[in-house]
């Protein structure tokens, strides 16, 4: 038999578990008749970042027009919306450090974006051809510059789609000192590595 004292924390980790509901990430599948969390829409059959209006339900695969950063601010800087690749990102002009950009990716459903194709990757140095605090982290065991990266909230990069700049990433000197910790996209296209102060627009999915 439990003592009053174990009673008391079983009820409590009862509660707890009723109560906590994390947010629903966004990629969540939306097939005919599906809805997608508040704050998100359904864009080609997947739940993407957006904003403005109601989720519509998800009747079908051609949701592009939802894709809008009605409703979003972004401090002082221009949040705009696109379709990109399939994905709904939503870009915001204001110069700011990575985990400012996050947590603003977070205040509207998302994270900054995971580049996982050259189709993503090219169409958002397209729409913004300066530099762009994108998802990439790296974690401070690494030993390293190029080990231990991964997208926030997300995968490892090993085996998947990277486009790294030549010589990139290198810490600033070559030898890992957990100088540059954060990644970009940055004038060229192609990804570096970053201080995570440093200020630069950023993209959200
Ligand atoms: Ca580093």
């Amino acid at each position: 038999m439990r003592s009053r004292f174990a009673n008391a924390w079983f009820t409590a980790a009862l509660l707890i578990a009723a109560c906590y509901s994390p947010a629903a990430p966004v990629g969540a599948p939306c097939g005919p008749g599906g809805t997608c969390p508040s704050g998100q829409h359904c864009v080609a059959n997947v739940c993407e970042l957006s904003s403005g209006g109601q989720p519509d339900g998800g009747s079908n695969g051609s949701d592009g027009g939802d894709c809008s950063a009605h409703g979003l601010s972004c401090d002082n800087g221009n949040a705009t919306a696109f379709s990109c690749a399939g994905a709904c990102v939503v870009m915001c002009s204001a110069n700011v450090s990575q985990f400012s950009a996050e947590s603003a990716c977070r205040g509207w459903g998302g994270h900054l974006v995971a580049v996982t194709s050259s189709s993503l990757d090219n169409c958002l140095h397209q729409h913004d051809s300066g530099t762009l605090w994108i998802g990439l982290t790296q974690s401070d065991n690494a030993t390293t510059p190029a080990s231990g990266w991964s997208w926030i909230g997300g995968a490892s990069l090993v085996g998947n789609y990277t486009n790294w700049e030549s010589s990139q990433p290198d810490d600033g000197d070559g030898t890992e000192n957990g100088a540059e910790q954060c990644g970009i996209i940055d004038g060229s296209g192609t990804w570096a590595d970053s201080s995570c102060s440093q200020t630069h627009g950023f993209a959200c999915r």
